[in-house]
C-alpha cells in the first residue's frame, strides 16, 4: 500500500488485538443502526451498520487520545468514534469524508482502522479501496489486517477538499464473514464538549502535616 500524493499513512499496527475485540464488544453493546452516508441518508450507497462508542469509557477515551496523538491533532478534535460492520454483500460506495461541511467543522483528518480477522488475503473482499489512486485501472486497496489502520488528510495544504482521497468500503463476499472497522474523524475546530479530551493534570495534593 503506497501513496505519497496524497499521503496515505499505514499504521501497522495501531491497535492491539485485545483492543480491537474490546471495541467490537462495546460497539455491539451500543446498538447497531443502518449506516448513514455523509449526507445523512440511509440508502444503498452505504449498506453497513454503524454504532458509536461510549466515549466516557476509560479505554475508549484512552484510544481517542492515542488516535489524536498519532494524527498530530488535539484530542478535542476527535469526533465520537464510529464503528462500522459489514455482513456479506454490504458495502460503502466511493465517497470522500467531508461532504458539504461548514468550514469550521472540516474533517481534516481520517484514521480508518480494521478490527477483524480473516479478510487479510483479499479473497473475501472487504478492502478499503482508494478509487482515484492505484495503477493499471485498479484502485489502491488496503486489505483488512486486524489492528492496522490507514490515515490521510481530507484537505490539501491550500484548504481544498482533496478529492483524490475518495475511497470505498468494498463488499464482503464470503458467507459468514463480517468486516469490522472504526472511523476516527478529526475536526478543524475543537468539539467543546468532547469528554474524552485530555483533562488537565490535577494539581498536586496538599500534603497533610504528619
Ligand atoms: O469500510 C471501509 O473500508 C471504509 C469505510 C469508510 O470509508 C467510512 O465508513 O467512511
Amino acid at each position: 500500500m503506497r501513496s505519497e500524493s496524497p499521503v496515505l499513512t499505514q499504521l501497522a499496527p495501531l491497535l492491539l488485538a485485545e483492543e480491537c475485540d474490546y471495541i467490537i464488544e462495546k460497539a455491539k453493546g451500543s446498538g447497531r443502526e443502518p449506516s448513514q452516508t455523509g449526507e445523512g441518508v440511509v440508502d444503498d450507497y452505504r449498506t453497513s451498520t454503524t454504532s458509536y462508542l461510549p466515549m466516557e469509557d476509560p479505554v475508549v477515551a484512552c484510544l481517542a487520545n492515542r488516535l489524536a496523538t498519532v494524527a498530530g491533532m488535539p484530542p478535542s478534535s476527535v469526533e465520537k468514534l464510529q464503528v462500522t460492520a459489514y455482513e456479506p454483500g454490504q458495502e460503502y460506495k466511493a465517497h470522500t469524508d467531508d461532504p458539504k461541511r461548514a468550514p469550521a467543522q472540516k474533517r481534516l483528518r481520517t484514521i480508518f482502522a480494521h478490527l477483524s480477522d480473516g479478510l487479510a488475503d483479499g479473497s473475501c473482499g472487504g478492502a478499503t479501496s482508494f478509487t482515484k489512486l492505484g495503477s493499471g485501472g485498479n484502485p489502491l486497496r488496503v486489505f483488512p489486517h486486524k489492528g492496522q489502520a490507514v490515515m490521510w488528510s481530507n484537505y490539501t495544504p491550500e484548504g481544498k477538499l482533496d478529492t483524490r482521497t475518495e475511497h470505498a468500503g468494498e463488499a464482503v463476499t464470503c458467507a459468514g464473514a463480517t468486516k469490522w472497522g472504526m472511523n476516527a474523524w478529526m475536526r478543524s475546530e475543537a468539539l467543546p464538549k468532547a469528554p474524552w479530551r485530555s483533562r488537565r493534570p490535577r494539581s498536586p495534593q496538599k500534603s497533610r502535616a504528619p
